[in-house]
């Protein structure tokens, strides 16, 4: 395919739009993602249940797809999100049933191939929401087995208070009671970040420490007046079996709405994994004339760390994709507004490899003071992109200002605040896939963005300080083989 935007070691359906990771379980060893699906057209529309398996979370088999609206049944409008339980032995599908604006909770089940489901004859198992709440959306159930007993938390809103984590029990997955609501948001609130009107997509977990570890609530979160998708909010505490105290909350990636719906589910191994949905930053129009629209972002290993603070690092089997390499030892940097300090990347692709940046950490000094590194850059920096370290707000940033020529792109500074300051170094890791840029630093501030450069040489990278000096460390870079060859 000679789209130059199109990502080459991200997951992504053979055409056509996709949103939404569903469920996502691994089954007799194998993994299996289930995703919100169009395959009419690279636009939202008429969502199927797209599916893709693999053995290590790196190369993926597209599957048939799984499920697709049934005329004149509960899902006519659309097979919605939802997730994947081993329901007494067989793998069972929970997912939102779209009927117009109708949404109810409905079953189906295959054999272990999962090749082939049959929508649950006693469908829906949860035909309306509670009676006598005045709520926004009633969907993308999430379940678990929680001591024997199935829950299920459910994403919605409190009309004029804001969004909402509906909570049920069920002892059989077909007879299911509303417990109540796990957590409301308040929407007039914006200590730290506003959390819309209604929440989509909840999951809810524990995650295990040495030092214990807690509960995570992450939900996608909504405003609903202008109706947009506002990002991934995460909370961390603890659980009695039927109400959530938050104690820590906070934006789970700073690329907002670029990395949206993300679903956990844990693996065999016992690992939380964690997949996201990122969506397109240019125009209906291109994403047509492109013909797919929506990538997923690389898989992603969820810890707490012993302060409680999430830890987000991409699964290691992704290493596997690393093909030829560079090195580059310490390195003053400095402060220059107008010259950069290129990074030879020799035969590795400037849009199709892994880099690791060691900096020395620095706190406070002056606003403006900044380093960091350039990518996807022209020889003469028209087109680049600026992720940076700002020491006295304490920020990473990616800047997608300059990104591309094009006016066709959503092009802003994405921002989120570096909250582990241990250690003399800062570790960055960054991920290019043509259109998608991950960057992770210290495994804590992690931001997804996209960018479609316009020149066909934008494929430099660089490293910049502004006001003060700044040192690397060590640097290393990789190129990442194509998972489509
Ligand atoms: N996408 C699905 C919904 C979910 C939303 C519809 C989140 O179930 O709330 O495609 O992106």
């Amino acid at each position: 395919m000679s789209d130059r935007h199109r990502p080459r070691y991200h997951f992504m359906p053979p055409a056509n739009w996709m949103n939404d990771p569903n469920g996502l379980i691994q089954w007799q060893g194998t993994y299996h993602l289930f995703y919100q699906h169009n395959p009419a057209a690279a636009k939202w529309g008429q969502i199927h249940w797209g599916h893709a398996t693999s053995s290590d979370l790196v190369y993926w088999k597209h599957e048939p797809i799984a499920l697709a609206p049934t005329p004149g049944g509960p899902d006519q409008s659309g097979v919605w999100s939802g997730s994947a339980v081993n329901w007494e032995g067989q793998p069972t599908l929970v997912y939102t049933a779209r009927d117009g604006e109708r949404e109810a909770v409905c079953l189906a089940l295959s054999d272990d191939r999962m090749q082939d489901w049959k929508k649950f004859p006693g469908n829906p198992v949860i035909p309306e929401p509670p009676q006598g709440l005045d709520l926004w959306g009633f969907r993308d159930p999430y379940v678990w087995n929680h001591h024997g007993q199935w829950m299920m938390v459910i994403g919605s809103g409190f009309r004029g208070e804001g969004g909402a984590v509906l909570l049920y029990s069920s002892p059989n997955m077909t007879d299911w009671t509303y417990l109540g609501p796990l957590l409301t948001g308040d929407n007039r609130q914006e200590e730290w970040a506003w959390t819309g009107e209604m929440w989509e997509c909840p999951n809810f977990f524990h995650l295990t420490s040495a030092q214990g570890g807690g509960w995570l609530l992450m939900v996608s979160a909504m405003s609903i007046k202008p109706r947009s998708s506002l990002y991934t909010v995460c909370f961390t505490g603890d659980f009695d079996g039927k109400r959530f105290t938050p104690h820590r909350a906070a934006r789970m990636d700073g690329g907002d709405l670029y990395f949206y719906a993300p679903q956990a589910f844990l693996d065999e191994w016992g690992r939380r994994i964690v997949f996201g949905w990122s969506r397109e930053a240019r125009s209906e129009e291109s994403q047509l004339a492109a013909g797919w629209a929506g990538v997923m972002t690389l898989p992603r290993l969820l810890e707490l760390d012993p302060d409680g603070l999430l830890l987000q690092r991409p699964v290691p089997e992704v290493e596997k994709l690393r093909g030829a390499a560079v090195k580059g030892g310490e390195m003053l940097l400095e402060p220059s507004e107008e010259s950069v300090t290129p990074i030879q990347l020799g035969n590795i692709p400037g849009d199709s490899l892994e880099m690791e940046v060691v900096f020395d950490r620095k706190t406070g000094g002056a606003a403006e003071d900044s380093f960091g590194l350039l990518v996807r850059r022209s020889p003469d920096g028209e087109e680049q992109t600026e992720i940076r370290i700002r020491p006295s707000a304490a920020v990473l940033e990616v800047d997608t200002r300059r990104s591309s020529l094009s006016q066709d792109v959503d092009a802003k500074v994405f921002s989120i605040p570096l909250t582990s300051a241990h250690g003399d170094h800062l570790h960055m890791r960054v991920f290019i896939d043509c259109s998608i840029i991950e960057v992770f630093v210290d495994d804590t501030a992690v931001i997804t963005a996209r960018v479609y450069p316009s020149r066909s040489d934008s494929l430099g990278a660089a490293f910049f300080a502004h006001g003060s000096p700044a040192r690397v460390a060590r640097l290393r870079a990789w190129s990442m083989k194509s998972i489509y060859e």
